[in-house]
């Protein structure tokens, strides 16, 4: 970390403690806020949206204009990533994303790592904009999905409940599979270091299918293609921290803090605070972990659960979350409640 770095949420991730604690939403930008329903109508696709940089700039900030987040993070999506490759990708309304399923090693031969980086410039140009846009307290986010999540969409064709397309083919064939997650990392380590040339401070790896594989399996699909992300993209970006978030990992968030070398880790809403407190804190960053339909009920609830997770969490390295992305039926005005709870030092005391 620079010395004399002043955003809040940079210095928490380089293991300082601050009251309160620097805080950020996943999926902060979407449905539940009217202007970004008001741009979705207006969009003829998500894709589009995704590669409109003056679009996806406007619906990064947008969040962050109403609630002064200490963190943007880039409108896009994990999917842009296979869409680059030349994977079919579309989105429909309530359904959300379906792909052309790849199968067998034959469908991987049909992608085309070398496009990656240009048909994402304009993903670049939008980082771009939001960089210029920011005021110096508030940190811009990038990310990409991890190999594993992304590989599950690639395989299963859009979201799943069983995985059993992609599970079996990484059971029956790994090393065919492999090639998949081989080509996933370097895609994966080219479109973040982009990102953070074209100006994101923080990167966040989504793995949100982290949880659905025994050990084993957790060890090569979501540790060891983890690790050498972060690995190749540390020496080239020393001062970038970056944040895993391998949902529902459990017992296993341990050993992917110490293998991957993250600097942060996402935490999701059942990992129990006290136990992050005691084997968690001291490794890494944590962030999280508020559960998102608490953010729907709002009220004495939300209050409740905001001042007890910052009084667990809150002597450590902390950045406030969810333990998920927002939900598209939450009210705005809970949002801003939150915020006004983070910013009370109430809520930490
Ligand atoms: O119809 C619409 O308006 C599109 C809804 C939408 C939005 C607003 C999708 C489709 N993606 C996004 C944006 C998005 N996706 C962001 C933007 C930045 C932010 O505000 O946080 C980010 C970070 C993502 C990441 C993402 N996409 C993840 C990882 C996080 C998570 O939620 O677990 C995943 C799994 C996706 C895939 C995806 N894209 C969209 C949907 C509905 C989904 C999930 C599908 C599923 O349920 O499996």
């Amino acid at each position: 970390m620079p010395i004399g770095q002043t955003k809040p949420l940079l210095r928490v991730l380089g293991g300082e403690t601050l009251t309160p604690p620097p805080w950020w939403l996943m999926r902060q930008a979407g449905r539940y806020l009217p202007e970004y329903r008001a741009a979705r109508i207006r969009a003829r696709d998500f894709v589009e949206m995704c590669l409109t940089p003056a679009v996806a700039a406007e619906l990064t900030l947008q969040p962050v204009r109403r609630y002064r987040m200490d963190g943007a993070i880039l409108f896009s999506d994990i999917l842009m990533l296979p869409y680059a490759l030349g994977q079919a990708l579309t989105f429909r309304e309530g359904q959300g994303p379906i792909l052309e399923p790849i199968e067998n090693r034959a469908g991987i031969g049909r992608l085309k790592p070398s496009q990656i980086m240009s048909h994402l410039e304009p993903v670049f140009d939008a980082v771009r904009r939001v960089a210029e846009a920011l005021d110096t307290r508030t940190t811009l986010i990038g990310f990409a999905g991890s190999p594993w999540t992304v590989a599950t969409y690639m395989v299963e064709g859009g979201t799943s409940k069983e995985f059993r397309q992609v599970k079996g083919w990484a059971y029956r064939d790994a090393n065919g599979f492999g090639t998949l997650i081989d080509l996933l990392v370097e895609g994966t380590v080219d479109f973040l270091a982009a990102q953070m040339a074209a100006g994101a401070e923080v990167v966040q790896l989504f793995d949100s299918w982290a949880g659905i594989l025994p050990e084993p399996a957790f060890e090569r699909w979501v540790i060891e293609p983890t690790r050498r992300i972060v690995a190749a993209l540390k020496p080239r970006f020393p001062d970038h921290p970056i944040i895993g978030f391998p949902r529902g990992a459990g017992l296993l968030y341990e050993r992917y803090i110490t293998e991957t070398g993250v600097d942060g880790v996402g935490l999701d809403a059942m990992v129990p605070a006290g136990y992050a407190r005691s084997r968690l804190q001291q490794l890494a960053t944590v962030q999280g972990n508020l559960d998102p339909v608490l953010l729907i009920a709002g009220g004495a609830a939300l209050e409740s659960a905001v001042k007890e997770l910052c009084r667990t969490l809150g002597g450590g390295p902390f950045v406030f979350n969810l333990g998920h992305g927002v939900l598209p039926e939450t009210p705005p005005e809970n949002v801003e409640a939150l915020a006004s709870l983070l910013a009370g030092s109430n809520a930490v005391k």
